[in-house]
């Protein structure tokens, strides 16, 4: 309980407020925010306000403050909980994750990258050269995957634009062995198409600005990002990243990580081809089409190790198996080849991603760990995913990532109740029960098998002939029509807010979200001519050919429908929640506080809403409603002995815990607590926080007392 701040920081635990109500909850947040003190705790969730300065609470000295530490012996910190996670796993060989949520721009990312330093910094003391080349492994690879997987949105100028979870492997002592990094669902759209005011991934920015000249000229580059179709948008759109300096950084963090020279160019190539496959434009005369001007084909098969005749052939035809088991070549309309060529990019920079990733993973795999020899491997997993999302326009993606923050919110309710629930049984302790809005409803409207909007758009997919995104949309609005959680037009033909065509809205556990059903079929089926998968296979890149092993296939074997990008996605993350569910978690939830990425605006109602939606009030009640704190008897006893004059300096009592009760009952605090098997329990946080300030004076008595005695004087 960290009231070692003083009270002019307000509450530095929800759990302290005098009553819980919205109104009490807001001021501390705001007083907090307004102090600068950026965290408070609910019992052992942090609840993070987005500072957006740099804040001096990062430092070596901090970090050894929270070294080894109890939560409540310090004042609330991301560094606490990392401790707390890190604690588990090294003492009980826990398996333990720390779930950060919020939404777009509320600190995540941030958050994990402090998670991730604080972890590196308290682990390995003595500095084995093995267990430091996986640290310098783990912290680098944000650096690459932030150039490769976040962009400039119009909420955030670093939005992750991917979902990510970092396992990362302990041995017995302690020290990461390894790890292994999970990608979700790269917004791979955003290659060919940014919403105004946004730009591309940050990758192709320091590429052009930050890639030497002889570079650029290889690849046939300018250094301009408004020379080209895939970048222009973005090109006079300022971030506060630099991007030269970033292009550096990510280059050296590459070579650290142990990419090769081939591999760094192979990659760059890829992301030069995309860039130039942007600028490819077909002309039709009425009969077939042509690519106008070959130059840019002509650099594009250079960067891809391939010939021009291959790339022009995979740009303006498909093969086609017929019924009888022909394969012909079909030419494409102008229509289909301007579609093939933006999907030929997305899915180059998608499998360059994924790739990126795996190469990534095969050089931080835990290599030769023996449990009989080297004990449990234990894991900490860190998850930073796409926060909440409302846009202007919401399209397939923001669908998406908002049901994977249903899954997460649904995971929270699950795991407070369940943890709280299992803690009380573990030691024999009556529990209440506490309501909260449960989100599952929602989770099935997207979700459940026949009638949840990812099957009806399976289906729409699935079905031959062309069957349009509207029609898909009527067919949702038959099936959903009595769904409390969605709407549209023709179910509410009053709401003028909605196209009648296009639009359906879903009232998430966060707001009402209205998505344009525009696109969904074509980014649902995710189709890439097999033509294109060849193309990159026989590669003479050795490199880019690893990337594509399915265009091995030839188009006859190609029989399997694939499973859509929504089907894709749903089992990842329920692969995901899977995986955590059977982790001890810990909970940073991240709160934005204004639209201006001010750091001094707190704009109440924002704030507000996140708090709700977030349900960080029905957390406080449901700590308030059982016991707020818990300890080990040894703990307690190591910590208050001192107060008490049976324990002071030993106890000649049984057991730590009839101790503990020996302090308890001399405080009077007996009605205020519980005794588990092992642990004490404390109902009121006031208990504690009095034991905490008769020990803070009594330490300078003590102090003088030792420096007596050491002097001889006693
Ligand atoms: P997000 O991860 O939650 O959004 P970020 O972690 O990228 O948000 O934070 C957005 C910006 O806020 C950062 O680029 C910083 O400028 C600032 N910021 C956040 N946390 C801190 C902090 N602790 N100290 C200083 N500045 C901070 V998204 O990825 O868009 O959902 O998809
Ligand atoms: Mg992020």
């Amino acid at each position: 309980m960290a009231e070692l701040e003083g009270l002019e920081f307000g509450k530095s635990d929800f759990v302290l407020l005098d009553e819980v109500t919205m109104e009490q909850f807001m001021e501390n947040l705001k007083l907090r925010f307004e102090k600068g003190r950026i965290y408070t705790y609910i019992g052992e969730v942090v609840v993070s306000v987005n500072p957006y300065r740099q804040m001096d609470i990062y430092g070596k000295d901090t970090i050894d403050a929270y070294r080894g530490r109890e939560l409540y012996e310090n004042p609330p910190h991301l560094y606490a909980v990392s401790d707390a996670a890190y604690k588990a796993m090294k003492r009980r060989a826990k398996d333990t994750c720390i779930v950060i949520s919020g939404e777009s721009g509320a600190g995540k990312t941030e958050a994990s990258k402090y998670i991730m330093q604080y972890i590196a910094a308290i682990t390995n003391p003595n500095q084995r050269v093995e267990v430091e080349s996986v640290k310098n492994v783990l912290l680098k690879s944000n650096c690459v995957l932030e150039a490769f997987g976040n962009a400039k949105t119009n909420r955030n100028d670093n939005s992750s634009r991917f979902g990510k979870y970092m396992d990362i492997n302990f041995n017995f002592n302690g020290d990461p062995t390894g790890g292994n990094i999970n990608n979700y669902l790269l917004e791979k759209s955003r290659v060919v198409q940014q919403q105004d005011g946004e730009r591309n991934f940050h990758s192709f920015y320091q590429l052009l600005r930050g890639g030497s000249d002889e570079m650029l000229g290889s690849f046939h580059l300018q250094n301009d990002p408004a020379l080209y179709t895939y970048t222009k948008e973005g090109a006079a759109t300022a971030t506060s990243n630099n991007d030269r300096s970033s292009h550096k950084a990510v280059m050296s963090a590459l070579e650290v990580i142990g990419f090769s020279q081939e591999e760094i160019t192979s990659i760059y190539q890829v992301l030069a081809a995309i860039l130039l496959l942007g600028n490819v434009q077909f002309e039709s005369d009425g009969e077939s089409v042509q690519i106008v001007g070959l130059e840019a084909v002509n650099h594009i098969s250079e960067l891809i190790a391939s010939d021009v005749d291959s790339v022009c052939k995979s740009l303006l035809f498909r093969t086609v198996a017929t019924g009888g088991g022909e394969v012909i070549e079909k030419g494409h309309t102008e229509q289909d080849a301007c579609f093939g060529c933006s999907a030929f990019a997305k899915a180059l920079y998608e499998r360059l991603f994924g790739w990126i990733v795996n190469r990534i993973n095969s050089v931080i795999e835990v290599k030769d760990y023996n449990p009989v020899l080297h004990g449990k491997n234990t894991v900490i997993g860190v998850l930073d995913i796409y926060g909440f999302e409302i846009f202007d326009n919401n399209s397939f993606e923001q669908f998406c990532i908002n049901y994977c923050n249903e899954k997460l919110q649904q995971l929270f309710i699950e795991l407070i109740l369940r943890q709280e629930q299992g803690e009380y049984q573990r030691e024999g302790i009556t529990w209440q029960h506490i309501d909260y809005f449960n989100n599952q409803i929602i989770v099935d409207l997207v979700e459940q098998p026949h009638k949840g909007i990812i099957s009806i758009l399976d289906e729409a997919c699935l079905t031959v002939g062309k069957v349009t995104d509207t029609v898909c949309l009527e067919s949702m609005d038959t099936k959903l029509a009595q769904h409390p959680h969605y709407t549209s037009r023709k179910l509410s033909p009053t709401d003028k807010t909605m196209d009648f065509q296009k639009q359906f809205r879903i009232r998430h556990y966060a707001g009402d979200v209205t998505y344009s059903v525009e696109g969904f079929l074509d980014k649902n089926k995710d189709l890439l001519f097999q033509d294109f998968k060849r193309l990159m296979y026989n590669s003479a890149n050795p490199v880019m050919k690893e990337m594509w092993p399915d265009g091995q296939l030839s188009i006859t074997e190609v029989t399997k429908r694939p499973l859509t990008a929504a089907t894709l996605f749903k089992n990842s993350i329920v692969a995901l929640v899977d995986k955590l569910g059977c982790k001890e978690p810990y909970y940073v939830r991240c709160i934005k506080p204004n639209e201006m990425k001010s750091q001094v605006l707190f704009d109440d109602a924002r704030c507000q809403h996140q708090v709700a939606y977030l349900g960080l009030m029905e957390n406080v009640m449901v700590r308030r409603a059982g016991f707020a704190y818990r300890q080990h008897y040894a703990r307690v006893l190591q910590r208050y002995k001192m107060t008490c004059e049976y324990t002071w300096p030993n106890h000649m009592m049984a057991s730590d815990r009839e101790a503990v009760e020996a302090i308890i009952t001399q405080h009077g605090f007996q009605d205020d607590v519980a005794y588990g098997h092992t642990k004490l329990f404390v109902r009121s946080p006031r208990s504690l926080y009095t034991l905490e300030q008769e020990r803070a004076a009594l330490i300078p008595i003590l102090v003088l007392f030792l420096q007596k005695v050491w002097r001889g004087a006693l």
